[in-house]
């Protein structure tokens, strides 16, 4: 069983060189097969060099010249891919590198899970770390997303989601969406298709600076959901 695990990254070179070698570490150490991808999303900083040079094994690095947005950056891995289950999570590893065993045995021990997928809200200590106002604002986009999206998950947005290689098959070459809410799409996709996806909990247990204005465009943003999932019912499967 091969393990793909897809990184994508935009001007991360501060951290990249510690994050390709902790992951490249960790999979050696815990799988027998196994390929890391690292997906730039136009970097300006060679990041993407920095990696290469690095020359690690089962390591590739994939990319275009102009930033398009995390969610063109993942789509571009994830298609890439060639192992059984397919993952994808932060260059900072915001999530740790526990949760790609965890990943695995979930699949293990759900043989029917389409999708596994992070949640922050599964666990007590899931948004320890988080401001108050950061931690509501969080958990009311998520609870705006469900309704919207008409399923029932306790948190989509989570930046680490793995898939059986037949669901990456079937729902990324469908998706459109290249920025924020990229995420929500490839759900939309995976309960259209009748998908059974498992969570997972998860923490933050690294934080940075955010980049995310979560209240700007508040009414675009509900207009793009819409027209999203309206998209993506009247499309044929
Ligand atoms: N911000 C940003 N990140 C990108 C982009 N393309 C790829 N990424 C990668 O997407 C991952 C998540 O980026 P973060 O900036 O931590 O965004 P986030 O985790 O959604 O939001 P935060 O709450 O701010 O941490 C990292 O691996 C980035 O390098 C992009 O255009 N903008
Ligand atoms: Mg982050």
């Amino acid at each position: 069983m091969k393990f793909s695990l897809c990184i994508p990254m935009y001007n991360e070179i501060s951290i990249i060189r510690d994050t390709a070698r902790t992951l490249s570490d960790y999979m050696q150490k815990n799988f027998e097969d196994y390929e890391i991808i690292f997906s730039n999303d136009g970097s300006r900083d060679g990041c993407d060099r920095a990696v290469e040079e690095m020359n690690l094994p089962c390591v590739s690095v994939i990319g275009y010249p102009d930033n398009r947005g995390k969610g063109y950056a993942v789509r571009k891995a994830m298609l890439a891919a060639k192992g059984d289950i397919v993952m994808f999570t932060d260059a900072d590893l915001a999530y740790g590198t526990d949760v790609i065993k965890r990943v695995y045995d979930t699949f293990a021990q759900n043989p029917d899970a389409d999708m596994v997928i992070g949640s922050r809200n599964l666990s007590k200590d899931g948004y320890e770390g988080y401001t108050a106002i950061r931690r509501i604002a969080s958990k009311a986009y998520i609870k705006v997303l469900c309704i919207v999206g008409g399923f029932r998950l306790s948190d989509s947005q989570c930046g680490c989601k793995a898939f059986r290689a037949d669901a990456v098959k079937k729902i990324f070459p469908k998706c459109e969406v290249d920025r924020f809410a990229f995420d929500f799409e490839c759900i939309l996709w995976a309960v259209k298709y009748g998908m059974k996806i498992v969570e997972m909990p998860v923490k933050i247990i690294n934080h940075r600076e955010s980049t995310i204005h979560m209240f700007r465009d508040t009414l675009k943003m509900l207009k793009d959901l819409m027209s999203m999932r309206k998209r993506i019912k009247k499309a044929e499967v």
